[in-house]
């Protein structure tokens, strides 16, 4: 498909039905909190899957349906439920409802809704509202990032032993898996001011754009958890790549941001790699 020309006006209509639709699934999200929830997990006892993230999906992609016709969607829910996660150079909305869905399960104030909108495969758009602590970070391609409005600006630490690094342990609780990973946080750790997990892709990424931390890096997250996270982090400055060192692929399942390419390099050389299957054989990088 031939690469898509879009007009600024559209872009700018785009963030703004973004930002709406975020909103109104940040209330819906809250009224949830205040009920009881039928939980259901996916691929290990940690990957939670809940009646607020299907109904949240749903609503957001019938609002961009109505809005955009033409648009495509990759949405969490509905790639659990066995749509295919392709990505053309159409616009594509890449949605996770509750990024955080354990968080939310448990009223840990770290869960949000994240939104990116991928055009010629690239997020032109990036949505992340923490309706919990009403956060709205927005980014557009060439204009920055921005949390409620305040500019955003990566931290200028450039030696990891000044650095705070967030990591997560993921979904997968296969024990070679868990074995790498925490391996990997004791070497960092040793080296570093500390490691926090937060339980949110998509939280970690904005805390970094935000100078709350120097980098971020997991294995096994997938295209929604990352996809609007991506754009934040570089509009504030920051780094976006695959653990290797070379350019971040949205859909290798691995990822690492950092407020600098010097914190970048120092984790990198730390980490040990986690193998998991690709969202998709499409190579994604958001540079
Ligand atoms: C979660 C991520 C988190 C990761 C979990 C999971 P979900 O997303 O954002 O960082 O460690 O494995 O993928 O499933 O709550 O949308």
């Amino acid at each position: 498909m031939d690469k898509i020309e879009v007009k600024s006006s559209d872009i700018d209509e785009y963030l703004r039905v973004a930002i709406d639709v975020a909103k109104e699934a940040g209330k819906v999200i809250c009224s949830a909190l205040e009920v009881e929830k039928r939980i259901e997990t996916k691929e290990s006892l940690a990957d939670l899957v809940t009646e607020t993230d299907q109904q949240v999906e749903k609503m957001i992609i019938s609002t961009f349906h109505q809005k955009f016709p033409t648009h495509c969607f990759i949405g969490e829910e509905s790639v659990s439920s066995g749509e295919k996660c392709t990505l053309t150079n159409a616009p594509t909305w890449i949605i996770d409802p509750i990024d955080g869905t354990t968080n939310f399960v448990h009223r840990f104030q770290f869960s949000c809704i994240s939104i990116g909108l991928l055009i010629n495969k690239r997020t032109e758009v990036a949505v992340v509202f923490n309706p919990n602590l009403d956060h709205m970070y927005t980014a557009k391609r060439g204009h920055g990032a921005y949390c409620n409005n305040t500019k955003l600006k990566v931290s200028d630490v450039n030696n990891l032993q000044n650095a705070l690094i967030l990591a997560e342990f993921g979904s997968s609780r296969d024990p070679e898996k868990m074995t790498k990973r925490v391996e990997t946080m004791h070497r960092i750790v040793n080296k570093s001011h500390g490691i926090r997990s937060l339980g949110s892709a998509a939280m970690a990424m904005c805390l970094v754009a935000s100078g709350r931390g120097e980098a971020y890096y997991e294995y096994g997250i997938h295209c929604w958890d990352v996809a609007a996270g991506d754009l934040i982090v570089r509009e504030a400055g920051g780094v976006v790549l695959d653990p290797s060192g070379s350019d971040m692929d949205m859909m290798a399942r691995r990822v690492i941001c950092a407020c600098n390419k010097d914190i970048a390099d120092q984790v990198i050389s730390l980490l040990q790699t986690v193998e998991f299957e690709r969202d998709s054989e499409e190579v994604v990088s958001g540079k």
